[in-house]
């Protein structure tokens, strides 16, 4: 059996699952940087064999070398950029993740941002309570949201969920992945740039990593243009950031929804000033509901491991 002693909590985790990792797993929890953290390395590393991680923490190549024993890896949240996938693969170290339970509540949040930064509803709210409507001033008029062609970059689960919000829309739906979906009806760009010039917002959901980053690029953002938008629930590292802040500023594109940035919870000091964006603090599944599944979902794989040496969600 697989002991307390050998699973190792890495980085902060949802309050559920370090509660459960402690009284009921006894589990290691690592320390975030210094002299104790090469501690508990130098006395443990050897031996442990399942890592416990979530979000930006994952167990990236450097800590996986550190763990020559290690055999599974439970994440909480669907996405895993955080953690070296190549040498787990190498290695034979499995993953899990905790998709469909948030889908849902992500998308939800997709289109609070496509209103938001379409209707300028974050803007509005500032106007009213910075007293400038009292004042007699009239707020600019918006732009309409619905009916608008929207490019999906990423139509995977989540990416899917946004699309049939945005049906009800009645927006017209076309997407970019690396490859056509079958039976999908949805028009298919083969490249981020022709889904950019096609519609009126790209929203970007694809899987962060090394395959997606920057893939929203300055060629990408001219094709959305100055009158396209730019919605990302996904990973800051999709976008190249400087040059959205610089297409922000100049009017190169009209505005954009953001949930996550490259450097969370850090963002360029630039957004903060512009009006033509509405900025979230990554915060796409965070509702009580999805993220007590989430735990269950992370636990459940965790608890499946250590009877079976099996997981519920493996990543494919
Ligand atoms: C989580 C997320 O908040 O699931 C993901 O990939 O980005 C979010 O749902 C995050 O992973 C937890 O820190």
């Amino acid at each position: 059996p697989i002991t307390g002693e050998q699973i190792l909590r890495v980085g902060p985790v949802n309050p559920t699952v370090a509660e459960s990792l402690k009284s009921e797993f006894a589990s290691l929890v690592l320390p975030d940087s210094g002299p104790e953290r090469e501690a508990l390395i130098a006395s443990h590393g050897q031996n442990i064999r399942v890592a416990v991680c979530s979000g930006r923490i994952g167990v990236d190549s450097e800590l996986m070398a550190q763990l020559p024993n290690l055999e599974a890896i439970i994440n909480f949240g669907v996405g895993y950029d955080a953690t070296d996938t190549k040498q787990a693969s190498e290695r034979g170290i499995v993953v899990s993740n905790t998709p469909d339970v948030l889908n849902d509540c992500v998308a939800d949040t997709a289109l609070g941002l496509y209103l938001s930064t379409l209707r300028s509803l974050g803007a509005a709210e500032r106007f009213v309570r910075s007293g400038s409507w009292a004042a007699g001033q009239n707020f600019p008029l918006a732009t309409r949201a619905s009916g608008k062609k929207v490019g999906i970059l990423g139509l995977g689960r989540i990416g899917q969920a946004i699309a049939t919000r945005l049906e009800a829309f009645g927006c017209e739906i076309h997407y970019h992945n690396r490859n056509q979906k079958p039976g999908v009806n949805y028009q298919y760009h083969s490249s981020a740039v022709d889904l950019a010039a096609e519609t009126d917002v790209l929203i970007v959901a694809a899987a962060g990593g090394p395959q997606s980053a920057k893939l929203v690029n300055q060629e990408v953002l001219a094709a959305v243009g100055p009158q396209g938008f730019v919605i990302n629930i996904a990973r800051g590292t999709v976008i190249d950031e400087q040059t959205l802040v610089e297409a922000l500023r100049s009017g190169g594109i009209a505005g954009a929804g953001l949930d996550v940035f490259e450097k969370e919870p850090h963002i360029p000091a630039e957004l903060l000033e512009l009006d033509n964006v509405v900025l979230l603090p990554h915060l796409g599944s965070g509702t009580h509901e999805t993220r007590a599944d989430m735990a269950s979902l992370t636990l459940n794989n965790l608890r499946t491991y250590l009877e079976k040496r099996e997981l519920i969600t493996p990543i494919s």
